[in-house]
């Protein structure tokens, strides 16, 4: 059986594409491309990565490509080869992308053209191999004829589902962020949930603006469109004007981002004049469903949006580790401020300090167990160890549940702050800052906004004679940090507060921050 017979042991969510050859799966700035096209590219990918070996057996591809049919078809190229797909930060600095290239032992890196001087640098350095993207999806092996040559048996490897397929980077109660481990069962188990809860169908059509190397962008926008046979438009970021003329296009029928992204469209709204507030609003009523989700949506972010559009977001929960695990329906009553009950197959339950389960209306942490829960965290055996306790995952995320009806209270760590949708580690930021000369103390907490959910805030206690302002630090550390990880918000302290033991008390910072924004009001 040739490697492009649709019953070949293909990925799971890559046979699906046999179904549907002729219909478009992806739109971008160079057009618009059918699954047949994306089967022929990551074809050529997967050639090119395996260079005559018959499988990359587990080898990582870390790749920067910016959100474009290369994207998909590098990603699916990578699956399809037997390797295990490394997602980069388009917003990372060398140093971000360095730490994520030598973690996951990466053996070859591939990158857009317009990334490729910041990557081949990094690939270079650690003598690994580099590809750009054009290089990893050229045509190779011409036959006689100058065509290439066909797909036989052995051209692919078959890939067992239970092989690990992807590697996304988390930051969490670590400074370094890990890589979180899924393989292709547990992302096709991941799909399966929402393609069933949000009834996705081949005539589906949503548009991309989320950064492709989270859960969110990759796995419900992406691959549940993929899965559907659907098309996926993918933007190169996001830009309220720009997303506003797609909504009101009446081409798409499904929208998903997080929280900041609705409070920038409701900013963008507001800021139009009567009429054309009138063409958006009556623009929106053409899709069928608006999804928000990674950080919780304020309840008048909710209400406004559903004044402005018609339209009642669906909230619903997820984590890197298990995709998403808790929804509101599709059909039925969506309560603002909840996120809704347990996904298909998806089981989750609330426990108290002491690992037991709490009754209906008392807080305790989400736990979550089933099919689309991770492998472990990339070589930490220990904090996998940790992560999981009598076969469930502890999420460290705190909630309540009503007649069934789930709604975060919070995280039992400060050390993680949720911004603008990204999950970042106080610890990361904080070390990094002590590098500078200018530091003598510092610590991190996340500081209440509006439009962020949380902003990076750093207090700093300065050495003798030295200091910095806002911007200076900024620019700083934009060089050590993605952006989004950047301190926006400053406090110089003489001393930072601490407890009997001497460590630092955070919730005494959260304190100190929230005084001074409310000066800013
Ligand atoms: C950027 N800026 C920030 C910031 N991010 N300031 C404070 N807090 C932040 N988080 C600053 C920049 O430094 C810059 O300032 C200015 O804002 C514009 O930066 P930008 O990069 O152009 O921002 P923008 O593109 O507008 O980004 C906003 C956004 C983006 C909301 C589109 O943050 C985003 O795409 N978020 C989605 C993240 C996501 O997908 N998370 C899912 C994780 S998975 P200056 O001064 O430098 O000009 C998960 C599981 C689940 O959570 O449940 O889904
Ligand atoms: P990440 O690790 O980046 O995947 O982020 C996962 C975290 O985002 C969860 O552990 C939650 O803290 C948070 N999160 C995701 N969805 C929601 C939501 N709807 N409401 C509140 N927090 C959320």
């Amino acid at each position: 059986m040739p490697s492009d017979s649709p019953t070949f042991g293909h990925p799971p969510l890559i046979a699906r594409a046999f179904l549907h050859p002729q219909r478009v799966a992806i739109i971008d700035a160079t057009g618009s491309h059918t699954y047949a096209d994306l089967l022929a590219a990551s074809a050529r990918v997967a050639i090119n990565l395996l260079a005559g070996r018959a499988d990359l057996d587990g080898a990582r591809v870390a790749f920067l490509v910016g959100a474009s049919f290369d994207h998909v078809a590098i990603q699916w190229g990578i699956w399809r080869a037997g390797g295990v797909a490394v997602p980069l930060c388009t917003m990372h600095p060398p140093a971000e992308l360095d730490y994520v290239i030598a973690d996951a032992d990466a053996e070859t890196v591939i990158a857009g053209s317009e990334f490729e001087p910041l990557v081949r640098p990094l690939a270079e350095k650690r003598k690994l191999r580099f590809l750009s993207a054009q290089e990893a999806s050229a045509k190779t092996s011409p036959g006689a004829a100058g065509s290439p040559a066909p797909l036989t048996q052995s051209t692919f490897p078959g890939v067992d589902p239970a092989r690990p397929a992807m590697l996304v980077y988390t930051s969490g109660t670590t400074s370094k962020p890990k890589g979180v481990v899924s393989t292709h069962a547990m992302i096709a188990a991941q799909i399966e949930a929402l393609v069933e809860a949000w009834a996705w169908t081949a005539d589906d059509r949503i548009l991309h603006v989320l950064p492709l190397h989270h859960v969110h962008g990759i796995i419900n926008v992406l691959c549940c469109a993929m899965w559907a046979g659907a098309t996926c438009e993918m933007a190169p970021g996001f830009d309220a004007a720009k997303v506003w003329g797609r909504l009101v296009s009446g081409e798409l029928t499904l929208f998903m981002a997080v929280p900041t992204i609705y409070a920038r469209l409701v900013a963008a709204w507001e800021s139009a004049d009567e009429s054309r507030r009138r063409t958006l609003t009556e623009g929106c009523a053409r899709l069928r469903l608006m999804v928000s989700g990674s950080a919780a949506l304020p309840v008048s972010t909710l209400e406004k949006w559903r004044t402005i559009s018609g339209h009642t977001l669906l909230e619903r929960y997820g984590m890197t580790e298990i995709g998403m695990a808790l929804s509101n329906p599709l059909v039925g009553e969506r309560v603002p401020g909840h996120v809704g009950s347990p996904l298909p197959r998806v089981e989750v339950r609330l426990v108290d300090g002491s690992n037991m389960p709490v009754p209906d209306g008392e807080p305790g942490e989400i736990q979550v167990r089933g099919p689309n829960v991770f492998r472990d965290y990339w070589r930490k055996p220990e904090a996998s160890a940790a992560a999981f306790i009598d076969g469930w995952f502890r999420t460290g995320d705190v909630a309540v549940r009503e007649r069934g009806i789930y709604r975060i209270l919070g995280r039992n760590s400060v050390d993680i702050i949720k911004t603008g949708g990204y999950k970042v580690s106080a610890l990361e930021i904080e070390e990094v800052l002590r590098t500078h000369e200018a530091v003598d103390q510092c610590a991190v907490v996340g500081v209440e906004d509006a439009e962020w959910g949380e902003r990076v805030g750093a207090a700093i206690v300065f050495r003798k004679g030295q200091s910095f302002d806002l911007n200076a630090l900024r620019a700083w550390a934009k060089n050590h940090l993605a952006v989004y990880k950047v301190p926006s918000r400053l406090l110089v302290l003489p001393a930072l507060p601490v407890n009997a033991m001497g460590k630092v008390t955070k919730p005494d910072l959260v304190k100190q921050f929230a005084a001074v924004e409310k000066n800013r009001e």
